[in-house]
């Protein structure tokens, strides 16, 4: 019977959608998206439908009383943002994969169709379930080999914010992209509502320079950092109503810990896959760290303006940098360049000052890099360049923002005296108060440490000073 009405709804979705319509008031289907309201809305069942950044929810059909879910696992072309695209896994078309909302108490049925070239399953992380249902191949049931479907149930008895992914080749499917949030509303509403609910997996990527299939045998040296498996500038804003609650639910299936940093606010750290946590275990933080595993949900009462939201980890907010570089920080490359140039034509010495300058290098042409590879820091803010990348957007409150319009709103008109600006051009301005010993000519000669001693990179010569011949590999 359950797979009789299967086969009908999987038909049915071939068929227009006035025929659709028809199948399914004769077979007790009735179709529901985006959680059945419009955005900004409570639902029937009286809950305010998550956003997902970049991402989308998965619509459901009732067949008796049952929330009936259908998940594709599948190969995907998937774009971090413009000019960097990958064969990815994920489900129903994209990475991270729909988000599944459902209310507490709810029965839901979920069927896994697998379209891989090798077996999957899936795993409800943090959810209350029949030991069967848990998803993990080989101990609760029999991998889904490709082309097969396989149906879980269960009833929802708990709330919170969770996730799925794969308990089947884990380490691949998941460097792959392969993972979903999976939301659950408390039945009886919540004390203090929220007016904008925003859901965010944070992941990592072993997508190397000039590549175009992540790595999944990377354990430490990632190469993209990703919100909703976008990075900067191509991850959503997160916007809000001046004096609106915010909550943000994070998960982290990412291979590091996150220390995720809200400016402009102390927020509350409100739950977890534990579920909204009572009144008085709500803890006031800027940062929280969500660790590998983990879900958090942080609320705030949004201030006008444009805060930055990002990962605290700073190699975290950058895009592709190529790794074991010698430090080019104070050392003296003037000679190299030219060099170099007669073997890599357009290459620039660079990093002698700090790397402030490599956006202006990248966004200028001159420095176009490996193909299908992303700048280390981009975007433009009103007030230049914003040379950040990976984990890092914004968070944009307006006052006159309706209820469910999650459009980006521009940038913030700050009001008059209200920003930072420039009183001097002169170094020697005022008189700050100073202490310690300044850098001259001496400190030039401390050694400067040789990364070849730490062994692992190789190849170097390990002549020690100002060798500097490894310059910046962009
Ligand atoms: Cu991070």
């Amino acid at each position: 019977m359950k797979r009789r009405n299967f086969l009908l709804a999987a038909g049915a979705a071939m068929l227009p959608a006035t025929t659709l319509t028809r199948v399914m008031a004769e077979t007790g289907h009735e179709h529901h998206n985006e959680g059945d309201a419009t955005p900004g809305e409570r639902t029937e069942q009286g809950y305010m439908p998550v956003h997902t950044p970049n991402g989308w929810t998965l619509p459901y059909e009732m067949n008796n009383g049952v929330k009936e879910f259908h998940l594709v696992a599948e190969e995907i072309e998937h774009e971090f943002a413009p000019g960097s695209v990958a064969k990815c896994w994920g489900y129903n078309g994209t990475t991270p994969g729909p988000t599944i909302e459902a209310v507490e108490g709810d029965r839901v049925r979920i069927y896994v169709t697998n379209r891989l070239p090798e077996y999957t399953s899936v795993h409800w992380h943090g959810i209350h379930l029949p030991s069967g249902m848990d998803g993990v191949k080989g101990v609760t049931q029999p991998p889904i080999h490709p082309g097969e479907t396989f149906v879980y149930e269960f009833e929802l008895n708990q709330h919170g914010t969770h996730m799925y992914h794969p308990h089947a080749d884990e380490m691949v499917q998941m460097a792959m992209g392969m993972m979903g949030m999976f939301i659950i509303h408390p039945k009886d509403g919540e004390i203090e509502p929220v007016d904008r609910d925003y859901a965010i997996l944070l992941h990592n990527w072993g997508l190397h320079p000039g590549t175009r299939t992540p790595d999944p045998s990377i354990m430490v040296d990632f190469d993209l950092w990703s919100m909703n498996s976008k990075v900067f500038p191509a991850i959503d804003s997160l916007v809000a109503k001046t004096g609106e609650r915010v909550r943000i639910r994070m998960g982290n299936l990412s291979m590091w810990n996150h220390p995720m940093h809200v400016h402009g606010v102390s927020f509350e750290v409100t739950g977890s896959d534990g579920g909204r946590w009572p009144r008085e275990q709500w803890r006031k933080e800027t940062t929280e760290i969500v660790a590998v595993g983990q879900t958090r949900d942080i609320e705030f009462i949004a201030p006008p303006g444009d805060w930055a939201f990002h990962c605290h980890m700073t190699h975290h907010t950058m895009n592709p940098m190529g790794h074991g570089i010698a430090n080019p920080l104070g050392v003296d490359q003037s000679g190299i360049e030219e060099e170099i140039r007669s073997i890599l034509p357009g290459y620039m010495a660079m990093g002698e000052h700090g790397m402030a300058d490599h956006q202006d290098h990248t966004d200028g042409g001159h420095m176009p890099g490996p193909e299908n590879t992303l700048a280390m820091g981009m975007g433009h803010g009103p007030f230049g360049n914003i040379g950040m990348g990976g984990m890092f957007t914004l968070i944009k409150v307006r006052d006159d923002l309706e209820p469910g319009d999650f459009r980006d709103p521009g940038w913030y008109w700050h009001p008059d005296g209200e920003v930072a600006h420039k009183v001097s051009d002169d170094p020697e301005f005022g008189s700050p108060v100073r202490r310690g010993k300044l850098a001259d000519a001496d400190s030039e000669k401390l050694p400067t440490p040789d990364r070849d001693a730490h062994g692992g990179h190789g190849g170097h010569g390990g002549n020690g000073g100002h060798n500097g011949h490894d310059g910046h590999d962009h």
